[in-house]
C-alpha cells in the first residue's frame, strides 16, 4: 500500500558542490531525507517503470536511508532498482552500473571524503542516466522544490534484506541486489593491460593502498591482489567500517600521514596509494616522491596512450579553474583541447558526453575519464600503474622527466576550516570589491597582471555559471585564487589555490611551500585571511 505523508518543507536542502551533505543529526530530523528524496522524483519526468540504480559508501545512516529510497522509488513508479550487495556501491561503480544498465539515473549515499559516524556527516546526489552528478539546472530545480514541498508519497513495507545478492519483489517494483564489484572489475580490465599488470607484480612489483576502512576495499582487494596478484596485504584499511575507523577517509597528506611516511621511507614499496569514502578520490604516492593531483593528471594525459583504453589519445583535457595549468601543456604539445570548467565533476559530463574531453581532473585529488561520468580513484591508480608497467621507471623518475620536458607548477592549497560563515563571505566580498583596482598594482612584490571572478560558459549547452572562484593573476604566470568550498558542512571553509610556474632546469626539484611563498605572503596580503578569519595558518595544507 502506498501512503501520501504530509511534510513541512526545509529550507536548508540546497545542494552543494556534490549533493546535499550534513551532519547525520541533521539528516534524522522528521522526514529530511523523505522530503528530498521526493523534491528529486517531483524534479525528474518519465522514469515510469524505468530503474533507478541506488547504492553508497557504507557510511553511518546509509543502509536506513536506502530502504526509505526503495520504498519511495517503488511508490513513485520506478520499474526497478538496482542496489549493490550490502548497500554498498562505489561512486564511480553506481556511475558504471547507471551507464552500463541504461538506468534512468542513481541515487548515490555518501559524504565522499567527510567523516562518518553517528554524529559526523552524510550526503544524498542524484546521478542522471548518463552516469554523471545532476547538473545546476537539476538540482537548482530539487532545491526549488524542496521549499515547496507539502507530502511525499511511500510504500508500507518491511526492509529488505539487502545481503543477499538476488530479485525481490518491492510493491510491484523488482529491487535486484547485485555484486557491487563485479561489473567495475570488467570494466577496468576493458581499458588496462592487465597481463602486463600481473607480469609486474609477478616480476616482484610492491605497492601499498590504503582504502582507509571505507569503499574502494572490496573493489581494490578483488582488483588489485585477486587478479592481479599483488601480494596479500598490499590493500591496508580493506573493510568499509560505518565510521571509517573514526578517521576522516580523506586521502591527503594529513589523513592519509601513514602512507605518506612510509612511501618516504627506506622500507617504501614500489608504489602507494590511498582512495577515499566513496572512492572517486585518489592520492599517489611515489617512492620517495608525493604527486600532487594537478600533476597526477598532467602526467596522466601525457602517458595514457600507453593504456589499451586510450591508445587512440585523447580528444581534449578538462580541468577546474583552480587545478593548475600543467595539464595545459600537455594539451598543448598534443594540439587537443583544454577546458578550464569550475569545481565540481558535475562541469566535465557536457564536454565528456559531447566527446570534446577524454581526461579531466581535479585538484581536489580527483581524476576520471569519458569511461563513466564520476571521478575515479582506484582508475588513477590502476592508469598509473599501467604506465609504470609500460614505461619500466619508477613514479619519481616519470615525474622527474615531465618536468624537465614540459616545466613543473609548483601548487599548493591552503584550507581554513570551520571558519565562521560572515567572515568567509566578508573576505570573498571586500576582494571582489577590489578585483578591478588590483590590475598594475604590487602585492608582496608581485605585480597583478589581471584579477577577476571565475565564470564558466558551457560550449555545450551555453549555460553560464558565474561567481565561481576569484582569481589573481600575476606577471610571469603565477596566481592565486580563493573560493569557498561548497561540501563542507559546518561553517565555512576557505580554500587558497596557490601555483607558480617553473622552466628554470636547476629550480625543478624544490621543496614547494619554499618556492611558493611569496605567493603565499601576497594571498595573506590581498585577502587579509588572518584578520579576517583570525587564523594565522591554514588547517590543512595540500
Ligand atoms: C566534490 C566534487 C569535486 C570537488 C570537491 C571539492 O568532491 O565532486 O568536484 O572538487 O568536492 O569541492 P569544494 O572545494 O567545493 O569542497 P567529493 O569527492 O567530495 O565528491
Amino acid at each position: 500500500m502506498i501512503k501520501t505523508v504530509a511534510t513541512t518543507a526545509y529550507d536548508d536542502q540546497k545542494p552543494g558542490t556534490s549533493g546535499l551533505r550534513k551532519k547525520v543529526p541533521h539528516f534524522q530530523r522528521p522526514n529530511y531525507v523523505q522530503n528530498f528524496i521526493q523534491s528529486i522524483f517531483d524534479s525528474l519526468e518519465g522514469f515510469e517503470g524505468e530503474t533507478l540504480v541506488i547504492g553508497g559508501d557504507g557510511r553511518y545512516f546509509n543502509r536506513e536511508v536506502i530502504q526509505i529510497a526503495l520504498r519511495m522509488a517503488a511508490a513513485a513508479g520506478f520499474g526497478k532498482a538496482m542496489v549493490g550487495r550490502g548497500g554498498i556501491l562505489s561512486t564511480p561503480a553506481a556511475s558504471n552500473i547507471i551507464r552500463k544498465y541504461g538506468a534512468f539515473g542513481g541515487i548515490i549515499l555518501s559524504a565522499s571524503h567527510n567523516p562518518g559516524g553517528p554524529n559526523e556527516d552524510f550526503g544524498i546526489k542524484y546521478n542522471a542516466g548518463n552516469g554523471g552528478p545532476a547538473p545546476e539546472k537539476l538540482t537548482d530545480q530539487i532545491f526549488a522544490r524542496t521549499k515547496e514541498i507539502t507530502e511525499y508519497r511511500i510504500l508500507d513495507a518491511p526492509d529488505l534484506d539487502l545481503d543477499t545478492e538476488g530479485s525481490f519483489d518491492l510493491g510491484g517494483m523488482t529491487v535486484e541486489v547485485i555484486d557491487p564489484v563485479a561489473d567495475y572489475a570488467e570494466l577496468m580490465e576493458s581499458l588496462f593491460d592487465f597481463p602486463a599488470l600481473k607480469a609486474m607484480f609477478a616480476n616482484g612489483f610492491t605497492m601499498s593502498m590504503d582504502s582507509m576502512s571505507a569503499v574502494t576495499g572490496p573493489y581494490a582487494k578483488e582488483i588489485l591482489e585477486n587478479r592481479l596478484g599483488a601480494a596479500p596485504g598490499t590493500v591496508k584499511n580493506a573493510t568499509p567500517l560505518p565510521d571509517f575507523g573514526g578517521h576522516h577517509p580523506d586521502p591527503n597528506l594529513v589523513h592519509a600521514k601513514e602512507l605518506h611516511d612510509l612511501m618516504m621511507s627506506a622500507e617504501a614499496p614500489d608504489f602507494g596509494a590511498a582512495s577515499d569514502g566513496d572512492g572517486d578520490r585518489n592520492l599517489i604516492i611515489g617512492k620517495g616522491i608525493f604527486i600532487s593531483p594537478s600533476d597526477s593528471l598532467a602526467m596522466l594525459a601525457a602517458n595514457a596512450h600507453l593504456a589499451p583504453g586510450y591508445a587512440a589519445g585523447l580528444a581534449g583535457i578538462a580541468r577546474s579553474m583552480p587545478t593548475s595549468g600543467a595539464a595545459d601543456r600537455v594539451a598543448e604539445k598534443f594540439g587537443i583541447g583544454l577546458y578550464e570548467t569550475p569545481t565540481g565533476w558535475k562541469f566535465f559530463g557536457n564536454l565528456l558526453d559531447a566527446g570534446m574531453a577524454t581526461i579531466c581532473g581535479e585538484e581536489s585529488a580527483g581524476t576520471g575519464s569519458n569511461h563513466v561520468r564520476e571521478k575515479d580513484g582506484l582508475w588513477a591508480v590502476l592508469l598509473w600503474l599501467n604506465i609504470l608497467a609500460v614505461r619500466g621507471e619508477s613514479a619519481k623518475a616519470i615525474a622527474e622527466a615531465h618536468w624537465k620536458e614540459f616545466g613543473r607548477n609548483y601548487y599548493a592549497r591552503h584550507d581554513y576550516e570551520g571558519i565562521d560563515s560572515e567572515a568567509a563571505n566578508g573576505l570573498m566580498d571586500a576582494l571582489r570589491a577590489k578585483l578591478a583596482d588590483l590590475p598594475g598594482t604590487e602585492i608582496a612584490g608581485l605585480r597583478v597582471a589581471a584579477a577577476d571572478d571565475f565564470a564558466y560558459h558551457d560550449p555545450v549547452d551555453g549555460s553560464v555559471s558565474s561567481k565561481q572562484g576569484i582569481r589573481v593573476m600575476f606577471e610571469g604566470g603565477s596566481r592565486v585564487v580563493f573560493r569557498l568550498s561548497g561540501t563542507g558542512t559546518s561553517g565555512a571553509t576557505l580554500r587558497v589555490y596557490i601555483e607558480r610556474y617553473e622552466d628554470d632546469p636547476a629550480k625543478l626539484g624544490e621543496e614547494t611551500q619554499a618556492a611558493l611563498s611569496d605567493l603565499i605572503a601576497a594571498a595573506e596580503e590581498v585577502a587579509d585571511i588572518s584578520t579576517r578569519t583570525g587564523r594565522s595558518e591554514p588547517d590543512v595544507i595540500t
